[in-house]
């Protein structure tokens, strides 16, 4: 591929144009239906086939059905009185308007501050006449240091991609550096403390790989913390703002950890203001505003950053009926129940790519993208090779794996974390239940390795002809 990215995160254009650019270089455009919702997804066991509806009206027959819908593109508004009633203008952050949003000479408000309100923020803060930050629970971040690539790192990117491909299989969460092996736990203070300030310095996700017990241990796990916050009270320069930002109630990396661009510098700007909602919840959306219980905030646009139903949402909006009609909500009404994060029992042939039960939100997506759908690519091959017409994973296979993803997540820090959407809790109603795969990328391609290799152990393969 000739591709370059010209930042180290690239901005929303350039991800567009790269996605163009890989379906033009393999030719894909011929294999999609652009601007074509799918409504639901029913399987006939009479002729072994789903039938997919659109809102198109066009129906599309399949032996196999493979979702790649993503973790999070499902979002989440929340219930708030009067909305309807608010006369200005709001946006959520996961579904931006390509044209962009025109901030200059507006009042704004934002609500959330995971990762897409904390990178949200500063950029909204660049035009706003002011903004006000609505936090309901303060957030670690650590700088992304987001700039230029230079000409030598595009080089050592070309020189050395097939050794920074190896090093991404290989680390747990699909990254292109390794997770050390030093532990926090049994390095001095000030050892820690220079390795943090390194990792610091060179920013990004990287932070979280400095020490291999940060996501285990929480005594090294509160060492990350405590760094972070004293950088946010040496940042904010107003006592009472970097004390609430830095009321942090879950340990570092149990929510998904944002890197930012310059986010807790933007509360040392006059126009910029952070309103503590544990102290004083939101109340009600007014024609003019949003109301708190102790002020009215006079507002003309509001930003939504908060965040998605993640990993089932978009799934379950989708009516997929599997075998005997049975709904893929009613086999999950209490909570995803699949085995390899990749198939249901009662949905045969289909395939959940970064369902909940792997790695997917855990994971450098596109690493845990390409090993699901080799996977399921060799899956096909085989079925067609030998002739098999359904594969349909069991009870028995799903109760286990439930169990392993649960053993895996709580062999972390992760479950610790309230209201996360790692385990649904940021939508009212949702069951709880801890969704991605802990247990590293490595150790999840091993076992759905090993699985093949012994038959797709766990699942029946049925030739109706002969059976
Ligand atoms: P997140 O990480 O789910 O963050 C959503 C934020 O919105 C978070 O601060 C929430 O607070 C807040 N929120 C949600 N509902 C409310 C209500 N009703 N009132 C006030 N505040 C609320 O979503 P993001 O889009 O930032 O990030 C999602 C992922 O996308 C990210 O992790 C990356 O992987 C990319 P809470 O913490 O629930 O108290």
């Amino acid at each position: 591929m000739g591709w370059e990215s010209s930042e180290r995160y690239p901005g929303p254009e350039e991800n567009c144009r790269y996605l163009t650019y890989v379906a033009d270089q393999l030719d894909l455009h011929k294999n999609i239906r652009f601007n074509v919702r799918v409504t639901a997804a029913h399987y006939d066991e009479s002729s072994a086939a789903w039938t997919v509806f659109t809102d198109t009206g066009d129906e599309y027959k399949a032996k196999y059905l493979i979702t790649g819908v993503g973790c999070l593109s499902s979002t989440n508004v929340p219930n708030i009185p009067g909305l309807d009633t608010f006369v200005g203008e709001w946006y959520h952050t996961g579904e931006w308007p390509h044209e962009g949003v025109d901030f200059r000479g507006k009042r704004v408000g934002q609500i959330g501050t995971g990762s897409s309100g904390i990178q949200a923020a500063p950029v909204i803060a660049e035009s706003a006449q002011h903004l006000t930050v609505f936090q309901r629970t303060a957030n670690y971040s650590v700088p992304a240091h987001n700039g230029p690539l230079s000409a030598e790192f595009q080089n050592r990117l070309r020189r050395d991609f097939h050794s920074i491909k190896a090093t991404m299989l290989a680390s747990p969460n699909g990254m292109p550096f390794p997770l050390s092996e030093r532990l926090a736990t049994e390095t001095e203070p000030e050892e820690r403390a220079r390795i943090f300030e390194e990792a610091w310095a060179t920013g990004g996700l990287q932070f979280r790989s400095s020490f291999f017990d940060l996501m285990t241990d929480e005594e090294a796990n509160a060492a990350a913390s405590e760094f972070i916050k004293a950088k946010i009270r040496g940042i904010v320069k107003d006592h009472e703002t970097a004390a609430i930002l830095t009321n942090i109630d879950h340990p570092y990396g149990t929510k998904r950890p944002p890197v930012d661009s310059f986010y807790f510098e933007t509360f040392n700007q006059e126009h910029v203001d952070l309103v503590d909602l544990r102290a004083t919840p939101i109340e009600t959306f007014t024609p003019h505003g949003i109301r708190t219980s102790d002020s009215d905030y006079r507002l003309d646009v509001v930003v939504f950053a908060t965040g998605f139903d993640a990993m089932t949402g978009a799934l379950l909006k989708m009516d997929i009926r599997g075998r005997g009609g049975k709904t893929l909500a009613d086999a999950w009404s209490a909570g995803p129940r699949n085995y390899l994060g990749l198939q249901v029992a009662g949905f045969p042939n289909l395939f959940t790519v970064t369902g909940p039960g792997s790695p997917s939100v855990l994971s450098n997506m596109p690493v845990s993208i390409e090993q699901h759908v080799d996977w399921i690519t060799d899956c096909i091959e085989h079925m067609e090779h030998v002739g098999i017409d359904s594969i349909e994973t069991t009870q028995e296979a799903m109760t286990e794996w439930v169990q392993h993803v649960n053993d895996m997540a709580n062999a972390t820090l992760m479950p610790k974390a309230n209201h996360s959407w790692y385990h649904g809790s940021n939508v009212p109603g949702k069951p709880v239940v801890f969704m991605p795969y802990a247990g590293g990328i490595p150790r999840f391609r091993k076992i759905c390795d090993e699985v093949a290799a012994d038959g797709y152990r766990g699942f029946v393969l049925t030739n109706r002809e002969a059976s």
